[in-house]
C-alpha cells in the first residue's frame, strides 16, 4: 500500500471493498468528501481512488476504494487488485489497518461470502450493512446487534445515498479493532478440515505465506485441480506431492471437492443469519401480489369486476351527454 506518514504516527490504511455495486463508491464519496485522488495501480489499468478520512479527535486515515468483487478468487484483473491487497499478496506483504467491508442489505446472504472470507483472512474489518432502505422495502429487517453478535465483528447500518449512518460507520471505524483470533467461518466434514489445517500448516512453514493467504491458498489448492500456486511463487515439490495425495483421500472418500468449501461456508452463514434476520411471511408479498389477492377473489374480484364494467355502460351511455351537450353547443 502507500507509504504515508504523517509526523511521527503512520496514517492509518483503509479500504474499501464488497460486490460490485453494494455501494462502494457511495459511501467512499460520503466518507471523504471532495478530498479524493484518482490513480492507476501499478502495471494494471486498474483506476486506483484514494481519499482522505479525518476523525473528530484530528487523526486522519487514508481511505481506498478497491474494485468490487463476489469472492477472494479473482475472476478480472480488478478483482485480482483487491483480493492481492486483502491476501496480503503485494510485493511488501503489507495489509491493510481496516477493511470497509460494504454488504447490501436486500442482498445479505450471498454479500456476506465475501464479508466472511475477509473475517477469516483476520483483518480488522467493519460490515457496512448498505440499502437499508431497499431491504425495508422489501420487508426484510436485520437485527444488527444480533448479527454482530453472531460474526464477532462491528456491523453498521447505512443507506450510503441519504447519508444515513455515515456518523455511525466512522464511529466504527475509529474504534480500536484488535485482531481477530483464528475461528474459521467454515463447517466443514471432519476430514476436510484435518487436511486444510495441515497443508495451511505446511504453506506457512515452507513458504513464509501471511496466515490470510495461506487459509485461501490451501483451499484454493484443495478444491481445484491446479498445479499452481496463487501467488505466492512456485509450489515445491514436497507441497505438491501432499497436495496429490490429499485429493486423491477426499476423491476416495466421494468428497466433491470444488464445491464443499462453497456449501459449507453459505451453510455457515445462513445459520449465523437465522436469528437476526426476518423476512416477509410466505417469501414477500409485494404491491402486486397484494392487489392480485382482491382482484382475483372468488366474490370480490366478481363484485369489483361488475363495479368496473357498471361505471363503462354509464360513462358510454349518461355521462356522454354532458360532452355532447358541449360540443353541440359549440356550432
Ligand atoms: N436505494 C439505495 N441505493 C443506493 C444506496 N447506496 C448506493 N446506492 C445506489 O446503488 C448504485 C451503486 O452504487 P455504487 O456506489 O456505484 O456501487 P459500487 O459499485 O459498489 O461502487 C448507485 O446507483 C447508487 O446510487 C443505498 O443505501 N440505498
Ligand atoms: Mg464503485
Amino acid at each position: 500500500m502507500i507509504p504515508a506518514f504523517k509526523t511521527r504516527e503512520r496514517v492509518r490504511q483503509i479500504v474499501i471493498t464488497g460486490n460490485p455495486n453494494s455501494g462502494k463508491t457511495t459511501l467512499f464519496n460520503a466518507l471523504t468528501g471532495l478530498r479524493q485522488k484518482v490513480g492507476n495501480y501499478p502495471g494494471v489499468t486498474v483506476e486506483r481512488k484514494e481519499g482522505h478520512l479525518s476523525f473528530d479527535d484530528g487523526s486522519e486515515a487514508i481511505l481506498v476504494d478497491l474494485p468490487g468483487t463476489y469472492s477472494l478468487t479473482p475472476n478480472s484483473p480488478d478483482e485480482k487488485v483487491t483480493t492481492d491487497i486483502l491476501l496480503g499478496k503485494l510485493k511488501d506483504g503489507s495489509l491493510p489497518d481496516l477493511v470497509i467491508c460494504i454488504l447490501d442489505a436486500s442482498n445479505i446472504e450471498r454479500h456476506l461470502y465475501l464479508a466472511t472470507q475477509i473475517i477469516d483472512s483476520q483483518i480488522p474489518v467493519v460490515l457496512a450493512l448498505n440499502m437499508i432502505d431497499t431491504a425495508e422495502a422489501a420487508g426484510v429487517k436485520i437485527d444488527t446487534t444480533r448479527l454482530e453478535r453472531s460474526l464477532g465483528v462491528r456491523v453498521v447500518p447505512t443507506i450510503g445515498t441519504k447519508g444515513i449512518g455515515i456518523a455511525g460507520l466512522k464511529h466504527a471505524i475509529a474504534e480500536k479493532h484488535p485482531g481477530r483470533l483464528p475461528s474459521r467461518s467454515l463447517n466443514l466434514p471432519k476430514v476436510v478440515e484435518e487436511e486444510l489445517d495441515e497443508l495451511i500448516g505446511l504453506l506457512k512453514q515452507y513458504r513464509g505465506i501471511p496466515p490470510p493467504a495461506a487459509l485461501h491458498e490451501a483451499v484454493d489448492l484443495l478444491s481445484s485441480n491446479n498445479g499452481h500456486s496463487t501467488g505466492h511463487g512456485p509450489l515445491s515439490q514436497e507441497i505438491l506431492d501432499h497436495v496429490r495425495k490429499d485429493r486423491e483421500r477426499l476423491d476416495f472418500l466421494e468428497i466433491d471437492r470444488p464445491s464443499v468449501f462453497v456449501e459449507s461456508r453459505y451453510a455457515w452463514i445462513k445459520r449465523s443469519c437465522q436469528d437476526a434476520i426476518t423476512r416477509p411471511p410466505e417469501g414477500g408479498i409485494s404491491f402486486s401480489d397484494k392487489l392480485d389477492r382482491v382482484l382475483v377473489h372468488r366474490v370480490w374480484g366478481y363484485v369489483i369486476f361488475l363495479t368496473l364494467m357498471g361505471v363503462m355502460f354509464l360513462s358510454v351511455f349518461s355521462w356522454s351527454a354532458i360532452p355532447m351537450e358541449w360540443i353541440g353547443g359549440g356550432f
